[in-house]
């Protein structure tokens, strides 16, 4: 900096308005090449982007600094996804340049809150595991660990959604079809990554692999702001480049396809994210994708240790590497290859080394949604690393042994032909986590049983948090300014300080101030819900979203069965005083997952059903916007007064969209599953509807042998539900579309639709009763803010750091 001679403003924020306009006006002209009056929203839009950028980039470099001053222990977060959503104003409020952006831009002309909807959400991520890693980006920086995010730069993030008469339809995403103001390119750091070709003979000694083809991984870095400016870390995000750009000879031949199809390849790697949740996808292009951005991130964190330390035994004392599912677990051969074959290492030194270093959260016990590799597969993109796996698969094999367990005891790395990634990534790590306890008890009974008896320390826990800063501050600017008024704003970076707002939960005067939010929330929301979904929302009308992937698991198919339900009640008893609710659904299914996608079908049909049906007029409403993603999850939440957790017990690991929603004051109707359990046992039963079986009951029903068609036929209720499904009444021009769902619930219903289909209803008739004493329902949605405090990723990052990392925190 000072070479250059550029003074340090000793303060991120400290810009006044005139400043941030005079900037914005030469980014204008020199950044982006256009004056004011051509100027288009999305080029005022970039001009304040870099404006704000350059207020990041000085306390980025001084980030550097502190670290390096300091030689702190350095935190590796190696993620496949990001689901980071937009950057604008998230930036511009952890600077504290709100007003004074604004105020630049009305001066200009141009209306903030415009700017910041024209910026396209970086979609890089699929759901709850995705978004949890942004939310664990953003923490990092707001609590002061030396971290560092890896991760693919896809150039299609997640398909954009539509409904082709009430179809999911997908189109590619395109978010870098404009310039992407917040990244650094880094062509000075790459490595070249290989695949394929042959190992030598006496692999593990220097040299020994020989790859078929390489490509090159080249670094685009994004700071981090944390809260105020404080302290930024990076977002360091590779995309692959051929080592190539084209085969000269090839074209002089006058094969011009030819010439080009050695960068084609290469670019397909970061081309596109794979969009499937919870479930993997067994292909080579996936597997190369991981191996791509795993070894070229642990090369990376090798060169940055290696400079400044000789020794490779201190790694682990200045090294932590979180792999954030099994996607990365490659990194453990990788590692131990590099310092076997490219260090000399020798083997046992080697995997010590890297099991000092490596941690491995889990985010799923679906036995369908763990990875397993076809030894095949693996042995021919990653040859070398196949006979690394085999040594650590014997030497776990050892240790297993001398600890007396027997040897079929299920916890080999190889077995029926498959690398079970789970197991690797476990057997390599230091410590291994779930995300929930009840997920982490699970974890250490069922799928880790083994494992865990012989390594009884290793399984911690981890409950998810979400990152106040988006989630309450960003989206809710309502509740964000009584807060303010009533406890100050210490809040955003001390969630815990929420609980100042318990003893105004009986205060009738606070509890209008936080009605009167909730309400101006829901009038924000209305327009833009007609417009979607062709939808009326009255602010005294319930607002219950169910807002997640579409899986059956999820079980968005009970919450639709309720409604057809509820629809059906409706007609049969119009004298009645229904509680009025829109039923909001939002959410992607897999492009390959049928089943969702029918169910995504039903769903709209029976929208267009009911809400065409005027005998059920400004009673009940189905809303299905289409294209859910970050930035319409922060219209959604703020304004609903009703979350929807009801996944099958034990089997949604954590949930993340259940803290958001319960945070911003909506209560919750859930099964005791995931992160649902500690969010009742912090706001109490009285202010969450639970409902269902638990996760041992879901166990036994299954192991007595469940038969759906007892609970059909116990409740007329779910029978007349299925039967107007099932022949039409939803889909008159085809009544036998909805077959595949109606056969499944009747025959088999593995996710136990029907078994809780009695308790949801009788909880959510419940919930219509309590929706009527306004002052109740508003005292408990007060409760549910002030002591969701501890559901802040603030929190998860300090318990990693503490509890896993070993690391140190600055804030
Ligand atoms: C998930 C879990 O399903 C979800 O419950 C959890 O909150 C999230 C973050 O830990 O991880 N696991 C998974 O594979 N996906 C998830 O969202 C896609």
């Amino acid at each position: 900096m000072d070479e250059v001679g550029l003074t340090v403003p000793p303060d991120a924020g400290a810009v006044s308005a005139a400043e941030l306009r005079e900037r914005v006006g030469q980014h204008l002209v020199f950044s982006i090449g256009r004056g004011a009056t051509a100027a288009r929203l999305a080029d005022w839009r970039l001009a304040l982007s870099y404006a704000i950028r350059d207020r990041i980039v000085v306390p980025w470099f001084q980030t550097a600094e502190r670290i390096n001053a300091a030689d702190r222990k350095r935190v590796y977060y190696l993620s496949m996804e990001f689901l980071i959503g937009r950057l604008l104003d998230d930036a511009v409020a952890n600077l504290g340049l709100e007003s004074a952006a604004r105020e630049a831009m009305a001066g200009l002309g141009v209306d903030y809150d415009a700017l910041v909807r024209d910026e396209p959400d970086a979609a890089l991520g699929n759901g709850g595991l995705g978004r949890l890693a942004a939310c664990f980006l953003d923490s990092m920086s707001a609590v002061g660990v030396a971290g560092l995010g890896y991760g693919i730069r896809y150039d299609h993030g997640l398909f954009r959604q539509s409904f082709e008469a009430g179809w999911q339809a997908e189109e590619a995403e395109d978010w870098l079809a404009q310039p992407h103001p917040w990244e650094f390119e880094r062509p000075e750091a790459s490595f070249p990554i290989g695949f394929g070709g042959s190992v030598g003979p006496g692999a593990g000694d220097a040299g020994a692999w020989h790859p078929a083809e390489t490509v090159i991984a080249v670094a685009y870095d994004t700071p981090v702001p944390g809260w105020q400016g404080r302290w930024v870390n990076t977002l360091r995000l590779w995309s692959a480049k051929p080592t190539r750009e084209f085969e000269l000879q090839a074209f002089n031949r006058g094969d011009f396809l030819g010439a080009a199809t050695p960068a084609v390849l290469a670019e397909t790697i970061s081309r596109v994210l794979y969009p499937d949740d919870s479930t993997p996808q067994g292909r080579e292009l996936r597997l190369k994708q991981e191996y791509f951005f795993t070894a070229a991130s642990i090369r990376d964190i090798l060169q940055r240790f290696e400079r400044r330390h000789g020794d490779l035994a201190a790694l682990p004392d200045k090294v932590a590497i979180q792999l954030n599912d099994t996607h990365p677990a490659i990194a453990g051969p990788e590692l131990i290859r590099l310092l076997v074959d490219e260090r000399g290492l020798a083997f046992d030194a080697a995997f010590d080394i890297a099991r000092g270093c490596l941690h491995y959260t889990n985010h799923t016990l679906l036995p369908e949604a763990l990875e397993r590799w076809p030894a095949e597969l693996l042995g021919r993109v990653l040859p070398c690393h196949l006979e690394i796996v085999e040594r650590i698969d014997a030497r776990h094999a050892r240790e297993s042994a001398a600890a007396g367990r027997p040897s079929d005891d299920g916890t080999a790395i190889l077995g029926d032909g498959e690398v079970r990634m789970g197991t690797l990534a476990f057997v390599a790590a230091r410590r291994v986590n779930g995300v929930s306890a009840l997920h982490t008890r699970l974890m250490q009974e069922t799928v880790f049983g083994g494992l865990h008896a012989l390594h009884p320390e290793r399984i911690v826990n981890q409950t998810n948090g979400v990152t106040p800063r988006r989630w309450l501050h960003g989206c809710n600017p309502p509740l964000r300014a009584l807060l303010q008024e009533a406890i100050g704003d210490g809040w955003v970076a001390d969630l815990d300080r929420l609980e100042a707002l318990v003893p105004l939960a009986d205060d009738a005067a606070f509890r209008e101030r936080f009605a009167a939010a909730k309400r101006a929330n829901k009038v924000r929301l209305a327009p833009w819900l007609a417009e979607q979904a062709g939808i009326e929302l009255a602010p005294e009308t319930l607002l219950d979203v169910q807002i997640k992937r579409f899986h059956e698991y999820k079980r968005q198919l009970l919450n639709l069965l309720e409604t057809v339900a509820l629809w059906n009640a409706m007609r049969q008893a119009p004298e009645v005083d229904w509680t009025p609710r829109v039923k909001v659904f939002g959410g992607k299914a897999a492009p390959g997952y049928r089943m969702a996608k029918l169910i995504i079908k039903l769903i709209n049909d029976v929208a267009r059903t009911v809400n065409d049906d005027p005998a059920v007029r400004g009673r009940l409403q189905v809303a299905f916007p289409p294209n859910y993603n970050v930035s319409m999850a922060e219209r959604l939440i703020p304004a609903a007064d009703l979350s929807e957790q009801i996944s099958t017990a034990g089997l949604e690991a954590s949930g993340t969209g259940n803290m958001k929603l319960a945070l911003n004051g909506a209560l919750t109707v859930g099964t005791l599953d995931g992160a649902n359990v500690e969010i009742r046992d912090r706001v109490g039963e009285e202010n969450i509807f639970i409902f269902g079986l638990t996760a041992e009951e879901v166990a036994r029903r299954r192991a007595e042998g469940y038969a759906p068609a007892a609970c059909i036929a116990a409740s007329p209720r779910l029978a007349e539900a299925v039967e107007q499904i099932a022949s039409g009444r939803f889909s008159p021009d085809e009544p036998e579309r909805f077959r595949a769902i109606v056969e499944d619930l009747r025959g088999h219903d593995r996710f136990l639709v029907c078994a809780d289909f009695e308790a949801y209803w009788q909880r959510q008739r419940a919930i219509d009763a309590a929706w009527r004493d306004r002052a109740a329902w508003t005292r408990s949605a007060v409760l549910n803010v002030a002591r969701c405090g501890w559901f802040s990723s603030d929190r998860a990052i300090r318990g990693y750091a503490k509890e896993i990392w070993n690391a140190e925190t600055e804030f």
